[in-house]
């Protein structure tokens, strides 16, 4: 099966910044992870990023007739973005939302995710083991649909 990994705004630059919040590890380094693990897994892993709101629901859109399951780092969108609930929503694939840091133990304005209810779950909080975690648990999704 096929699963898309899709980051959000400013995850560009993962490893560049703020290592003291998002660690020291690149965007590059977390989709060699991620591909790793999805042939462990057995899973066609696609990893894409974009700063734009709207190419996030293109690639939602584009996802629903090509992937089984996505996970989702919106980034800062997470907080904010109707149109990219909607778009998870519309495409009627299994998403999980997931998180580098832990946002509820951030500024009151990241407690808040407009995306969570539309999500199988959420993993926050495990640096890159995040995106490991999320892969593990959509392999488990997929596997229990397929039966
Ligand atoms: O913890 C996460 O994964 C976040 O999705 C990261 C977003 C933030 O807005 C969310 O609340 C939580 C921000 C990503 C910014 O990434 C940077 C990386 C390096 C330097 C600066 C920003």
């Amino acid at each position: 099966m096929s699963i898309l990994v899709l980051n959000g705004p400013n995850l560009n630059l993962l490893g560049t910044r703020e290592p003291g919040i998002y660690g020291s590890t690149t965007l590059a380094e977390i989709e060699a992870m991620c591909r790793a693990l999805g042939a462990e897994l057995g899973h066609d892993i696609a990893f894409v990023q974009s700063n734009h709101e709207g190419a996030l629901v293109d690639a939602l859109h584009a996802a629903r007739t090509v992937h089984d399951g996505v996970i989702i780092n919106a980034g800062a969108y997470t907080h904010t973005s109707v149109a990219l609930r909607d778009a998870i929503s519309a495409t009627g694939l299994k998403a999980i939302e997931l998180h580098l840091s832990n946002t509820h133990a951030r500024e009151s304005f990241r407690h808040v995710s407009l995306i969570a209810p539309v999500c199988v779950g959420v993993i926050q909080g495990f640096g890159p083991d995040s995106y490991l975690l999320a892969l593990r648990a959509m392999a488990g999704i997929l596997a229990r649909a397929s039966t």
